[in-house]
């Protein structure tokens, strides 16, 4: 096992990961930029090093001052938490260069993953379901044209080296296709440099499910269930929870074994999610993987009691997983509120400032994964995630009513935050019920 971890990363999954080493006895190097000086994660590593300025490419995404402060510090592993580093191949094979074991994906991992119309037809070669839609990339607009006609609109034109929502155009009408494949194709040159697009059949709000997988080194792997992250805004989810409301045992059999198929086909070791959308006549396809440990992981933690980042940090380090893969558990439903420092009232905008108050909810079934405390100041560089607000309950609606109440007795002054947005939404008669889909936000405002 290692002795000594680099945290490649920031606020609450930084804290996070510095817990998980401590319990497994192993050493925490901290690193920081001059922004996040008086940052817990600072505070609570053993060892800190000051990387650069604020802006992240001076800081956390600064690939040589990461090695540079792994090196002096005689680090063995560097764990890179999710967003920045997380998923970037050329960080990951300077790492493994470099004698540093990455927690996260190899860069034959990454790179299979990364494009999306190659995963696609990786994963068609293995009968797993995928969206109907083109088997490689499209080469002219008279293609897609005829492949659209052949798959019935709408359809939806995509980047291959996109994911996460950046290259997507909607065409309802072979007419608006010419003009979105062009704007498509020139966005993803321009922000991928990678002009390859992909065309698939729309689906109508359909649910977004995600398992979470694990691997070992010795060929294991096993799924830990799912989680429900439909209520999202603009690509950012805010509401995540598992089981999914719509879930069935036969159903969850299914697509929990395309799952575990999809992370041994890329021979994957550490945490990872294989995304998939599933439609109103319980019809699953696989969409993309993520290699790396997610925000939403602790609604997981919380049904499966198990210690998601601790396995992932012990599977890199060559161990087997601590407990029995045919014995997990599922307890009961857990949902989590991501609370940022954002204006619901101004479109979301982020604001950073002073936490001048602070007063975190407790109480049975209830944890709060967050980096603030009063005085805090949230810096301007970064992402706006100020706490996850995790309720645990025998059922949903213990976990509802425990969310509820644990929202009221939150308090955060200094900086507008989605706190009171989040009473709101769990209050909507359709969230109550469990009727999600990837629209519910756009349909009730
Ligand atoms: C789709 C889709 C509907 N039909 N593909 C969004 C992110 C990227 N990973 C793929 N996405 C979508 N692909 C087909 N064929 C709808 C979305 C989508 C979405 C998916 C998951 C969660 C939230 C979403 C919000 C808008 C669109």
């Amino acid at each position: 096992m290692f002795k000594k971890v680099l945290i490649a990363n920031r606020g609450e999954i930084a804290l996070r990961i510095i817990r998980a080493c401590k319990e497994l006895g192993i050493g925490t190097v901290a690193v920081y930029s001059e922004a996040d000086r008086d940052s817990l994660h600072v505070r609570f590593a053993d060892e800190e090093v000051c990387i650069g300025r604020g802006p992240a490419s001076e800081s956390y995404l600064h690939m040589q001052r990461i090695l540079a402060a792994a090196e002096i510090t005689n680090a063995d592993a560097i764990h890179p938490g999710y967003g920045f580093l997380a998923e970037n191949a050329e960080f990951s094979e300077i790492c493994a260069h470099n004698g540093f074991v990455f927690i996260g994906p190899t860069v034959d991992n990454i790179r299979k993953m990364g494009d999306k119309a190659s995963a696609r037809s990786l994963m068609i070669g293995h009968g797993i379901p995928v969206i109907p839609g083109t088997e490689s990339i499209l080469d002219s607009e008279k293609q897609a044209l005829a492949m659209a006609a052949g798959i019935g609109y709408p359809v939806m034109i995509k980047a291959s080296a996109g994911g996460g929502g950046k290259g997507m155009r909607v065409v309802h009408d072979e007419k608006d296709l010419p003009r979105a494949f062009a704007v498509a194709s020139s966005e993803a040159a321009s922000a991928f440099g990678n002009p390859g697009l992909y065309l698939e059949k729309y689906l109508i709000r359909p649910r977004h499910v995600e398992f979470q997988v694990l691997g070992d080194r010795f060929g294991n792997v096993v799924h830990l269930g799912e989680r429900d992250c439909s209520v999202q805004r603009r690509h950012q989810k805010l509401i995540e929870e598992s089981p999914c409301p719509a879930m069935t045992p036969a159903l969850r059999r299914k697509m929990g074994e395309c799952a575990v198929e999809v992370a041994r086909l890329i021979e994957y070791v550490g945490a990872g999610t294989v995304e998939f959308l599933l439609d109103k006549d319980m019809n699953f396809y696989f969409m993309e993987m993520n290699t790396r440990i997610q925000v939403e992981h602790p609604v997981t933690e919380m049904v499966t009691g198990l210690d998601l980042v601790k396995e992932q940090v012990a599977v890199s380090g060559g161990e087997r997983f601590s407990f029995d893969a045919g014995k997990v558990k599922f307890n009961g439903h857990a949902i989590e509120c991501r609370i940022n420092a954002e204006d619901p009232r101004h479109d979301f905008r982020p604001c950073p400032g002073v936490i001048t108050s602070f007063h975190p909810p407790g109480g049975p079934g209830i944890r709060v994964d967050t980096h603030i405390y009063a005085s805090y100041v949230v810096p301007p560089f970064y992402d706006s995630l100020l706490a996850k607000l995790i309720a645990h309950g025998r059922d949903r609606s213990e976990a509802i009513a425990r969310l509820r109440r644990s929202l009221d007795e939150f308090i955060i002054i200094g900086v507008p935050t989605t706190i009171d947005f989040h009473r709101t939404i769990i209050d909507d008669p359709r969230f109550i019920s469990g009727d999600l889909d990837i629209q519910f936000l756009e349909k009730r405002s």
